[in-house]
């Protein structure tokens, strides 16, 4: 097959968003010529701030790009450290900063939105009052931008008081200062929001909204309109803040591995046998007695691998490999021999190359959204699956940047979990003392088929250019 003519075809043409119709934004995700605002809603430490920057990452991995713009930190550049009087409505002087920062915030969000790419703007603040609810969406009406308002509401004093000590604590708020009287100051910074504070209501019934009740346990959806829409309170449906790790391993070394070859469904090789038989213990060292589920592929080298594992399995079509259509079965040097322009365009811009009759990592990650949305709703799970997919995975939950993502490497032989944290994934890895062979090829080279180097196995996760999630404020 001639493998040179364009096998991206209409896929890699950017979409060109023309108002007041429907489009794609160029990954397969059907969107809606809208521009949205979601309003977050809620008293402080509601988990408001989680939220928006959870919506953020999924949306940025589904390449819809997506900005949180938090009141907070343009209020602290008039008021760095101010103390729970400044949010008493009867102060003024403290009214006025509010309601300027609120404005910085909604014109920022504005000049954003001009760019046609940019599709949902979180706007991150308590919004606790009717009357700044319309102001938004009067502001939003007026530049043809819809606004969907999320309420996060929760009376658990418990977790209240733990979301203070966990997170606000070390704000910048109150940089400096003692925790104790920090968290003092913040629940008396809450008090002052009470006595003002609207919960969405019937005055309100015109307003798309969702209002999600103690942490999910109950949701009420009004007025959701479109597409774009019912996805992100679908997404927000899902999360719980249980604590949970996630398990991720690639399959243990297998035949093809062995010979250089990508794709097919090759049985292990000896080494990665012995890795399904040491994956056991590597595993309870890092999870102890918590109860997981395991999840594999459907083809046979995941399977294998988590022969051993002694917990519940599931194996799913979606985490098969990256599908290398004609290439299936070749080696790099193959393919770089017999279709060098597809080794070259592969090499330029390896997320959007889709192989012919195959697959791209924008096609993966598509077809991951499900057990995305799975593994949100769920708690411990161990992923027993490939490189290419392991990659999309680990790039949903550590933010990273998607042109990247697809260089990264990973190790055979590697457990690795993922800690999911208010505003950010820990990460730690174990490795079976297994030899494997290293299937990373690195951008413009030829694949060295050698055993990983044991620098590379015992050091510092060896991730090309990829980068933490940091704190968001
Ligand atoms: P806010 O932005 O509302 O002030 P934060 O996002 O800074 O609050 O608070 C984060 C904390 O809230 C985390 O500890 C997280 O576990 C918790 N949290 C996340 N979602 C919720 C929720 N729906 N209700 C209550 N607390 C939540
Ligand atoms: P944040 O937690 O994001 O820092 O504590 C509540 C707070 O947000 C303040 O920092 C911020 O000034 C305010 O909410 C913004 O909301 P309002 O504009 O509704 O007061
Ligand atoms: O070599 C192992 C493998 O899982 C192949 O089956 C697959 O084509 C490849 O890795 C994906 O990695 P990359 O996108 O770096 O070629």
């Amino acid at each position: 097959p001639e493998l040179s003519r364009s096998p991206q075809g209409d896929f890699m043409r950017p979409a060109i968003r023309t108002r007041k119709s429907s489009n794609t934004n160029g990954v397969g995700v059907q969107v809606e010529d809208t521009r949205i605002c979601v309003v977050m809603v809620g008293l402080p430490a509601r988990g408001k701030s989680l939220i928006a920057q959870k919506v953020v990452r999924y949306l940025g991995w589904l390449s819809i790009s997506a900005r949180c713009f938090n009141v907070g930190s343009y209020r602290r550049t008039n008021t760095p450290q101010p103390n729970a009087s400044f949010f008493d409505t009867s102060n003024k002087e403290g009214e006025r900063l509010r309601k300027a920062a609120a404005e910085a915030a909604v014109a920022d969000m504005i000049v954003w939105f001009k760019s046609p790419k940019n599709l949902i703007a979180i706007l991150d603040a308590t919004n606790s009052t009717k009357a700044r609810r319309r102001w938004i969406k009067d502001r939003c009406d007026s530049e043809g931008i819809e606004t969907l308002f999320v309420e996060s509401k929760c009376d658990e004093e418990d977790l209240i008081m733990s979301n203070i000590i966990e997170v606000k604590t070390t704000s910048p708020d109150y940089c400096g200062q003692d925790p104790e009287e920090a968290a003092k100051d913040f629940r008396e910074r809450i008090r002052m929001y009470e006595r003002v504070y609207e919960t969405l209501d019937e005055d309100e019934q015109d307003l798309t909204y969702c209002k999600i009740i103690n942490v999910g346990s109950q949701v009420i959806i009004n007025r959701i309109q479109d597409y774009l829409q019912s996805r992100v309170v679908y997404y927000l449906m899902n999360l719980h803040i249980k604590p949970r790790s996630i398990w991720i391993s690639r399959h243990g070394e297998s035949m093809f591995n062995v010979s250089g070859q990508i794709g097919g469904d090759a049985d292990l090789s000896p080494r990665g046998f012995r890795y399904a038989s040491e994956l056991p213990a590597l595993v309870r060292n890092s999870a102890g007695d918590a109860p997981l589920t395991v999840w594999t592929s459907t083809l046979k080298r995941t399977a294998q691998t988590a022969a051993h594992l002694p917990y519940e399995k599931l194996s799913w079509k979606a985490l098969d490999e990256l599908d290398s259509g004609v290439c299936d079965g070749l080696t790099y040097a193959d393919i770089e021999q017999q279709y060098p322009a597809d080794f070259a365009a592969r090499d330029a811009d390896k997320y959007n190359y889709r192989y012919l009759g195959g697959e791209s990592y924008r096609d993966v990650v598509i077809r991951l959204e499900p057990i995305i949305m799975e593994l949100e709703r769920s708690e411990n799970i161990l992923i027993v699956t490939h490189q290419a997919v392991l990659r999309c995975i680990y790039a949903y939950f550590m933010g990273s940047n998607q042109e990247q993502s697809p260089w990264m490497e990973v190790p055979l032989h590697c457990l690795i979990r993922l800690t999911p944290r208010a505003y950010k994934t820990e990460e730690e890895r174990m490795f079976a003392d297994v030899p494997a062979v290293s299937t990373w090829r690195e951008k413009g080279s030829k694949a060295v088929h050698a055993d990983t180097p044991e620098h590379s196995r015992r050091g510092s996760p060896s991730i090309v250019g990829m980068k933490k999630e940091g704190a968001a404020k």
